[in-house]
């Protein structure tokens, strides 16, 4: 049987990265207290209340599936800028990027009778337009309730990154990420996974996703519209940036104040929409060379 790795909050970056290059998915074992759960929870349940359920086989009849978990929660927003997960998705992404993005947040509970998710690659969401060797994801599944494999732990296939694109796994090729409420498995765009079936009587499994992306990408949750300005102007400047509120390059996501007749914010950083950022990483002219070279890569 497949097995994960699992890892110690006191891991250094490089370590996880070794993990992440050979299976392309690891766990960090209790890397939050038992106090940062209690809060993720509280924060969201009214919100797993409601019969949100999927209405296709692969989002699942019994999966439960909430957003917006920027605007909707703090303790969310605090585990997105956790230290660790961002210097790794920094480390890990930036051979493909100037610089990373949150794409995706959502809390996935899996109730008891939900059959196992088809497996896939989560690139899929580009339409299979992205070119292998550009490693779009570094995603992450944080446990707000245990994972066991009884309760629909995802299923992941470690090492399936580097595999042909249409080799189907063996049923001992598969692993399972159980782990502890706290816990937090970490997982690439490219690695084969799919949740797990919940054989279990009444257990539900719930999984907080927070997926970085490549800056350059188009997020697969539209954070503009999840946490729009009005929202997004009384959360913090790192996590406003984070979430797009931010240039990726030069001049790429820049806007223009459509009530502005005086040109004050014409084609400025969507930093500027809230006042407190002048500079960003991406205000200086680029040299032309520069320029050159990045249009050839
Ligand atoms: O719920 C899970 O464990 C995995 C879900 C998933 O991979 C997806 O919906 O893309
Ligand atoms: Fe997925």
């Amino acid at each position: 049987m497949a097995k994960l790795v699992h890892l110690s909050k006191t891991s250094s970056v490089d370590e996880i990265i070794e993990v992440l290059d050979k299976d392309a998915g690891v766990i960090i074992d209790n890397l939050i207290d038992q106090d940062e759960v209690e809060a993720l929870n509280q924060d969201l349940s009214p919100y797993l209340k409601n019969d949100v359920f999927g209405r296709d086989e692969f989002t699942g009849f019994k999966t439960k599936r909430i957003g917006a978990l920027i605007a909707r929660s703090q303790a969310c927003r605090k585990l997105a800028l956790n230290k660790l997960i961002n210097e790794v998705s920094d480390k890990y992404l930036s051979p493909f990027c100037d610089g990373y993005q949150l794409h995706f947040t959502s809390a996935v509970s899996i109730a008891p009778g939900e059959s196992k998710q088809i497996l896939h690659r989560d690139r899929g969401i580009w339409g299979g337009y992205l070119p292998r060797k550009v490693e779009p994801l570094m995603s992450t599944i944080w446990a707000a309730s245990d994972f066991t494999k009884e309760n629909g732990a995802t299923q992941i296939v470690p090492g399936s990154h580097l595999w042909e694109k249409n080799r189907i796994p063996k049923k001992d090729e598969i692993a399972y990420a159980e782990m502890k409420q706290g816990s937090v498995l970490l997982y690439t765009g490219t690695v084969l996974h799919g949740g797990g079936e919940n054989s279990s009587k009444k257990d539900v499994r719930t999984g907080i996703f927070l997926h970085y992306a490549l800056n350059w990408l188009r997020q697969e949750e539209n954070q503009y519209l999840s946490c729009p300005p009005d929202i997004a102007k009384d959360i913090s400047p790192e996590i406003r940036s984070l979430i797009g509120y931010s240039k990726g390059g030069y001049i790429l996501g820049f806007y223009s104040d459509p009530k502005d007749e005086k040109a004050l914010f014409e084609s400025v950083s969507p930093a500027n929409m809230f006042k407190d950022i002048t500079e960003d990483n991406f205000s200086s002219l680029p040299e032309p060379d520069d320029l050159i070279k990045k249009s050839t890569k």
